[in-house]
């Protein structure tokens, strides 16, 4: 299931210890592709299981190597409700790749509203992170223009053989300025 946060009343203190950090979304895909999306098909189908998962969605092809025409291999959540501004986010997610040495996996954002995708960061297979195990909770960082309208992606750019990528989870956080702890959590 999806769970989107916000500040403030019932809202879910964020794993880390730090608290200037925002739970934004939690997907497990449990339930489906949740608050991604994909171009259901021959390079994103969804996974009941894989590799003693439940709920995950997998990617493949090269047909996302390209920013621009990259929606074929992979999924993004669009347009995430944000309820205040940012700059900074954490992406905290788990995968299992099945890669070659040079085929990467991608982070893409687009801020405002609109889609222009950027491409924020691309991991190299076998050098950035292990190949055929689970890589938990693995983290990555980025700063955008000071935004509330936020879309992230994340794409495969291998080639078409040992290309597939299985997505477990996804977490996204936003940084604040106003620590969480400030807000009263019961009143
Ligand atoms: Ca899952
Ligand atoms: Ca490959
Ligand atoms: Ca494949």
């Amino acid at each position: 299931m999806t769970e989107f946060y916000s500040f403030g009343r019932g809202a879910v203190p964020p794993p880390s210890d730090d608290a200037n950090w925002v739970n934004i979304l939690v997907e497990d895909f449990d339930d489906g592709y949740g608050s991604f999306n994909g171009a259901p098909g021959y390079d994103v189908i969804y996974k009941n299981t894989a590799f003693d998962r439940n709920g995950l969605i997998r990617i493949q092809d090269g047909r996302g190597t390209n920013v621009t025409t990259g929606d074929k291999s992979s999924i993004s959540a669009v347009n995430i409700p944000l309820h205040t501004f940012h700059s900074k986010f954490r992406i905290i997610f788990s995968f299992y790749a099945i890669f070659d040495a040079d085929d990467r996996f991608c982070l893409d954002y687009s801020v405002g509203g609109g889609i222009t995708w950027i491409e924020q960061k691309c991991w190299r297979g076998h050098e950035d992170f292990p190949n055929n195990m689970w890589v938990d909770d693995f983290q990555y960082e980025f700063w955008t223009s000071n935004t509330d309208k936020l879309s992230i992606r994340l794409r495969c750019a291998a080639d078409s053989n040992f290309d597939d990528i299985y997505i477990d989870k996804v977490n996204l956080q936003g940084w604040t300025n106003t620590p969480f702890s400030v807000f009263p959590l019961f009143n």
